[in-house]
């Protein structure tokens, strides 16, 4: 039994809370007290109305009540809420953008990763287990023209399927960089394929998804934020084509354009794939 492997529920979800709420109080603003009513008043019509099609117990809704308290304390909401619902979220803010895709961000980006420029190899251990992936690309406008210093900001699971900073045990910045695009826009990134992800099964989430007969996985994947002056910043993950759950995601954050098809590297061990950005206006 590695250390990793003693990673809880709770542990990883007190850190994903403490993370989010440090960028929420950084972003904290007025919200438009039409707009609230509006949003809750919809939301909770929508909750009754689900409550009458299914004549909902008494003991349901304790249980329910129950199961909400559980998520507060097992410090679970940001897991649950990006596994359910941020995709939609994601959905509507990007409908319109003419560039690379987004997906959702999940629960477990940290800014401030150790930076380079151009080419580099994430922070990882010496004896870091998984294939050798080298993954690299262009970062360019929606014309195709090289954006020098652009950032691509990356963050990974292990080959166990555990992010640092969330599992004990790992290095603070494992598996975590920013590259900085070359002058010809080109950033190359080498790190090892990650594993799928599994959400914790001693949690909340993990006895909602227990209780219902569902399955605990997302497919193994990559996180980036991709970003330039002048640009939207882009939020993103890339799968694995033929991966285990690239059609089945329990987070429902894959789209086609989203999966990578690498190929072995030619003189040495490992995989690669080529993957370009292109970001829209601002
Ligand atoms: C993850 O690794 C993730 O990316 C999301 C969206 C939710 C839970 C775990
Ligand atoms: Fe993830």
């Amino acid at each position: 039994m590695t250390i990793e492997r003693d990673a809880t529920a709770a542990g990883s979800g007190q850190s994903a809370t403490e993370t989010f709420q440090k960028k929420a109080r950084e972003n904290a603003g007025q919200a438009d007290p039409a707009r609230v009513s509006a949003v809750a008043k919809d939301a909770l019509a929508a909750l009754h109305d689900v409550i009458r099609r299914h004549q909902v117990t008494y003991a349901e809704y304790d249980a329910l009540k129950s199961w909400l308290i559980r998520v507060g304390q097992d410090g679970e909401w940001p897991l649950f809420l990006d596994v359910f619902v941020e995709h939609v979220v994601e959905d509507v803010a990007n409908a319109d953008r003419k560039g690379a895709k987004g997906s959702i961000e999940g629960p477990y980006y940290v800014p401030g990763a150790p930076e380079f420029t151009g080419e580099g190899t994430l922070p990882m251990r010496d004896s870091e287990a998984g294939t050798p992936f080298l993954f690299q690309g262009t970062v360019t406008g929606l014309d195709g023209t090289p954006i020098e210093d652009a950032v691509v900001d990356f963050w990974q699971a292990d080959d166990a399927g555990y992010y640092s900073q969330f599992a004990p045990g790992l290095p603070e910045w494992n598996l975590r960089g920013v590259c900085r695009t070359a002058a010809d826009g080109t950033f190359k990134i080498h790190t090892i394929k990650p594993a799928p992800y599994m959400i914790p099964h001693d949690g909340a989430c993990g006895a909602l998804i227990e209780a219902a007969g569902w399955h605990p996985w997302r497919p193994a994947h990559l996180h980036l934020k991709v970003s330039a002056p002048g640009r939207q910043l882009i939020t993103s993950q890339l799968y694995f084509s033929g991966g285990d759950y690239v059609a089945d995601d329990v987070a429902q954050a894959v789209k086609p354009d989203l999966v990578l098809h690498p190929t072995p590297v030619v003189s040495g061990q490992g995989e690669q794939v080529t993957y370009d950005f292109a970001l829209d206006p601002a």
